[in-house]
């Protein structure tokens, strides 16, 4: 049965070993499991007496495990302490404490919890004993790009957090999930990727997570970085980073999320040949404060949806037009003045997804349409 586990800290890679009948189908994944992260290590496990002896010092990285494909097995899910044993050798690359906060699809994962998370990773970092050199977050692959983005959005510090997953089950032939773990954690601990901030790392590819980006449904190769590239790669020799990500000033936030208990309500709305105004209308009756259409080509709307998002403008209600291509950019400034308080705005290259998480958050600050303008300008 997979169900949630409550969030604790627990120190690895000398954890304490759970044991389960060898002969139940969740036992033989999870055993295929630590087996694939061995082949794929290329290498075994030092004996435990040696790894806390070698491991002292070394820079502690911390493992946040909220579940996804990478924990998956026929039936189970593994959790963050039993991924993290499953990384041969890792002992002599960092010291790995780890935290359970959820064990779920990433589709749900609320908004609620992204508040918690990175509240709680920027306090990881300010621990005044033993802050980790860096932070892995074990994530479902489907919405990572959109948890990657909003880290990346709000916490003050630039050290690496680093969000990974698996597009193959943990009992899958050729599961790619203990590859992705050890290279974030040779990424976490890497001098270079100091102030790296908030990335995406999947199949040997670290992504800037705000441009990270899910298109594919199953090949381990799901991931690209729409108009940027990757940040750099993680080879099977070492961890090179090609490029830095845009400067940023490290301690402050991009958007503070000092006393916020929710976001405001944003809604994506899909554009195609005769869409009506309807689910324009039902946003706003929903109380959306914001609603990012994804939009045909660079930025277009049936007429009837045109008309709805005049009378969501004069409720008060920004829109923002982003496209459903995929790529390519929308003009920031393609809005025009007219229509009500509501802001109008192009959503420049950020895809609908991404363009909805920086609607919430410039909403926290602001609703004037020029003061939104420069923040999509800027993020
Ligand atoms: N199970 C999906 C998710 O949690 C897919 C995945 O992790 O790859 O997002």
């Amino acid at each position: 049965m997979r169900a949630d586990r409550p969030g604790r800290v627990v120190e690895g890679p000398g954890l304490g070993s759970r044991v389960s009948s060898p002969f139940s189908s969740q036992a033989f994944s999870k055993g295929l499991f630590l087996l694939l992260g061995l082949l794929l290590a290329g290498a075994a496990p030092a004996p435990a007496t040696a790894v806390q002896a070698d491991t002292l010092d070394l820079p502690r990285v911390h493992v946040m495990a909220t579940g996804g494909t990478i924990s998956n097995t026929e039936g189970d899910r593994l959790t963050g302490e039993e991924l993290i044993r499953s990384l041969p050798g890792v002992d002599t690359v960092a010291r790995l404490t780890v935290e359970q906060i959820s064990n779920v699809a990433s589709g749900a994962i609320s908004l609620e919890q992204w508040l918690q998370m990175a509240r709680r990773i920027d306090d990881l970092f300010s621990e005044s004993e033993d802050p980790p050199a860096g932070v892995i977050l074990t994530h479902g692959t489907d919405t990572m790009e959109e948890t990657a983005y909003f880290l990346d959005l709000t916490l003050a510090q630039c050290r690496p957090v680093i969000v990974t997953g698996a597009m193959r089950t943990a009992s899958m032939l050729g599961a790619d999930g203990p590859a992705n773990l050890m290279n974030s954690v040779r990424l976490a601990v890497h001098p270079e990727a100091r102030e790296v901030g908030a990335v995406v790392l999947m199949n040997d590819e670290i992504l800037p997570g705000r441009e990270a980006a899910k298109v594919h449904t199953s090949r381990t190769n799901a991931f690209v970085a729409h108009g940027a590239g990757p940040l750099g790669v993680a080879d099977p020799d070492s961890v090179v980073l090609e490029r830095s990500p845009p400067p940023r000033t490290c301690g402050t936030p991009a958007f503070d999320l000092s006393g916020l208990e929710s976001l405001p309500r944003v809604e994506v709305i899909h554009v195609h040949l005769g869409a009506d105004g309807a689910l324009v209308r039902a946003a706003v009756e929903a109380g959306a404060q914001g609603i990012v259409m994804a939009s045909v080509g660079r930025g277009g709307s049936t007429p009837a949806q045109s008309e709805a998002l005049q009378q969501a403008r004069a409720a008060g209600v920004a829109v923002v037009r982003s496209s459903r291509t995929g790529a390519g950019r929308v003009p920031v400034g393609s809005g025009g003045g007219e229509g009500g308080p509501g802001a109008l705005l192009g959503a420049g290259d950020l895809t609908p997804q991404k363009a909805r998480i920086l609607l919430m958050l410039a909403l926290t600050r602001t609703e004037d349409p020029d003061e939104l303008r420069q923040i999509f300008r800027t993020h």
